[in-house]
C-alpha cells in the first residue's frame, strides 16, 4: 500500500476537499503544513503552480484537488464514488469544475475590502448556487439523496467557509430563501467527514488571517475570550 502526505495549508478549503475524501475512505495519511507566504524550496519542485493540496503518493506528487478527489476514488479498496456510466461521470466532473470556480469567487468575496464588492459577490454567488439547484437530483439531503457524492466532497468547504462568512457578516445573506442549500450546507457540515478535515480552531484562524488581509466581511472579528 502507498503511503499518503497531503501537503496543506491549514485554511485552504482545496485541501480540504481532498481530506474529506480520505476521512470518508478511512484511509492513513500524514499532513505536511506550509506557510503559503513562505513556501520552502522541496515544495516548489514538487507544485510548479505554487499551489496547495499536492498528494504525495510515495514520493510521486498529485496536485489539483479535483485530480486528487479522482486518484482517490480510483485506488480505493471500497464504495467508489465516481459513477461508472461516462455521462454521469462527466456530469460529476463538470460541476465539480463548476463548483472549484465557486471557490476561487467565494474567496473574493471573504477577501474583499469594500463592502460593494462583497454585495457583488454574494449577488454573483447566488446565481451560481440557482444553477445548481436546478441541476440538482432528488430530494437530498446529499447530491446523491442520501449517499454522499465527489460534489459533496467537493462543494463542503466552500459551504462551510460560506457559513462561517455569515457568522461574521449575518446581512451576506448567501442562502437566504434558498431551503435546499441550506438543508444541503447542514447536512455537509454535519457530516463527520468534514468535521475531521480541518484543524478544531480552523473557524477562528481563518477569522484572524481575513482580519489581517483588511477583508471588509471579517472586519468586526474578534479573537473569542478576548476583550472587544
Ligand atoms: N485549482 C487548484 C486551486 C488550489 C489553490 O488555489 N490553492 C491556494 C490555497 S487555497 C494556493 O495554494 N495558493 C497559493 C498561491 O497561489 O500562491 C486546486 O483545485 O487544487
Amino acid at each position: 500500500m502507498s503511503s499518503l502526505t497531503l501537503v496543506s495549508f491549514k485554511a485552504c478549503p482545496f485541501v480540504q476537499r481532498a481530506a474529506i475524501m480520505l476521512e470518508e475512505q478511512g484511509r492513513a495519511y500524514d499532513i505536511s503544513y506550509i506557510d503559503l507566504w513562505n513556501k520552502p524550496d522541496w515544495f516548489l519542485e514538487i507544485s510548479p503552480s505554487g499551489k496547495v493540496p499536492v498528494l504525495k503518493v510515495d514520493e510521486t506528487p498529485i496536485f489539483e484537488s479535483a485530480v486528487i478527489l479522482e486518484y482517490l476514488d480510483e485506488t480505493t479498496d471500497q464504495h467508489r464514488l465516481l459513477p461508472t456510466d461516462p455521462v454521469e461521470r462527466a456530469q460529476q466532473r463538470m460541476w465539480i469544475t463548476y463548483i472549484s470556480n465557486i471557490m476561487s469567487k467565494g474567496w473574493r468575496l471573504q477577501a474583499a475590502k469594500e463592502e460593494d464588492d462583497a454585495r457583488a459577490l454574494v449577488t454573483e454567488l447566488r446565481g451560481h448556487f440557482e444553477e445548481l439547484l436546478k441541476a440538482f437530483p432528488g430530494d437530498g439531503p446529499f447530491w446523491g439523496g442520501e449517499d454522499f457524492t465527489m460534489i459533496d466532497a467537493a462543494i463542503a468547504p466552500i459551504l462551510q467557509r460560506f457559513t462561517w462568512a455569515e457568522t461574521l457578516e449575518p446581512s451576506l445573506g448567501l442562502f437566504k430563501d434558498m431551503p435546499r442549500m441550506q438543508t444541503w450546507r447542514d447536512a455537509l457540515l454535519a457530516r463527520p467527514s468534514t468535521k475531521a478535515s480541518v484543524v478544531p480552531d480552523l473557524e477562528a484562524l481563518s477569522g484572524r488571517m481575513l482580519h489581517g488581509l483588511g477583508s471588509w466581511v471579517a472586519r468586526g472579528f474578534v479573537e473569542e475570550g478576548s476583550v472587544a
